[in-house]
């Protein structure tokens, strides 16, 4: 479900829960938009994965094992309980369900439900043990081959226990490759700050519904650890100054000497160029067709500030975290 970051979030979600079940995770396809799916190794790389845990595309098991493991006529879909009762656990019902099935040409025969949790923190070793007793009592693997979940298994957004996953999430390569060239065509070599602009008028309206209501909203958890204090404004969408005067302030820090600026809207690149003429440092919005250049570009500069409301901006801060980046988040001190 969702965009990018959502889906990522979920990843993470999908891959704990294959772990705590010590079963094989089959690999989906990413979603571009509502009803187009890519290739997972369009976006990432398996084999690191597979240092985690056992993980296998999802087209490679359909040509492969499908008809052994999951023949047609024998398909569940499997939902929580509440799902099933309000008569809702319609596995290809609307988008992107309906177009995430049709990838692989798959219809169910039937719906089974459960009423385990299918969320699990990693960190937390007797509760895992516990889970994933009640999982194998509930659907051995002799009887349930292939759980095929309505819902993402998993919390949103991703426990802090279950972070460290990302380390294993590599990109494709040939992305890795058009964000060198791109690093060396704007720096060459030289140190840069990455900045996420979370803004516009999709954000706009995220943040009339956060602001001043809620303790906790979206990727919030990972710069507000408690649910003490409110979303504040400058933490969802800073002003132009406020943000200006951050960057200013990590630039100085860090004696970094290249801003580069992701933005799905208004990249206030002028505003930038005028406040950081005097430190002689150049400014770009690269404007990439597709997320990926800036988000690797985001995860290799050499620091980073980003929205920490924003799930775009928590798969740049984990990724980050498991090297060692430095990183901030508006609202909160270099
Ligand atoms: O990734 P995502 O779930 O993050 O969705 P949030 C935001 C999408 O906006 C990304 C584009 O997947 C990109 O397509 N986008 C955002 C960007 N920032 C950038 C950027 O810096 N560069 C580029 N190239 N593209 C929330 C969603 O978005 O937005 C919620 O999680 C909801 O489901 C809300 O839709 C309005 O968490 O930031």
């Amino acid at each position: 479900m969702g965009r990018f970051g959502n889906q990522m979030e979920q990843m993470i979600g999908g891959l704990s829960f294959a772990k705590m079940l010590n079963r094989t995770l089959i690999l989906p396809p990413l979603r571009e938009d509502l009803s187009t799916f890519t290739t997972f190794t369009d976006w990432f790389q398996v084999d690191p994965i597979l240092e985690f845990h056992r993980v296998i595309k999802g087209e490679d098991f359909m040509q492969h094992y499908g008809e052994s493991y999951w023949p047609a006529g024998r398909r569940n879909g499997y939902c929580r309980d509440y799902v099933v009762d309000n008569n809702r656990c319609r596995m290809k019902y609307g988008l992107p369900h309906s177009a995430f099935w049709d990838y692989f040409n798959v219809d169910f025969d039937g719906v089974i439900s459960f009423d385990l949790i299918d969320e699990v923190d990693l960190s937390l070793e007797s509760e895992v043990k516990l889970l994933r007793k009640q999982w194998i009592e509930r659907f051995p693997s002799s009887e349930h081959p292939v759980l095929a979940m309505y819902n993402v298994p998993g919390s949103f957004p991703s426990l802090p226990g279950n972070k460290f996953i990302q380390k294993y999430i590599k990109w494709n390569s040939s992305l890795l490759a058009e964000a060198d060239k791109v690093k060396q065509m704007l720096f060459g070599g030289e140190k840069y700050l990455g900045i996420h602009l979370r803004v516009g008028e999709d954000w706009d309206r995220v943040c009339q519904t956060a602001v001043g209501v809620s303790s906790m909203y979206f990727a919030s958890p990972q710069c507000k650890s408690s649910n003490h204090g409110r979303i504040f404004q400058g933490m969802c969408y800073p002003s132009v100054q406020e943000i200006l005067d951050l960057t200013k302030e990590a630039i100085m820090t860090f004696d970094l000497r290249h801003l580069y600026i992701a933005s799905d809207d208004n990249p206030y690149k002028e505003d930038f160029k005028e406040t950081l003429h005097a430190l002689n440092v150049t400014v770009h919005h690269y404007n990439p067709t597709s997320p990926h250049l800036d988000l690797i570009m985001l995860g290799e500069a050499d620091y980073f500030i980003g929205n920490c409301i924003s799930t775009f901006t928590s798969f740049i801060k984990r990724e980050r975290d498991a090297r060692g980046r430095l990183s901030t988040f508006w609202g909160y001190p270099v």
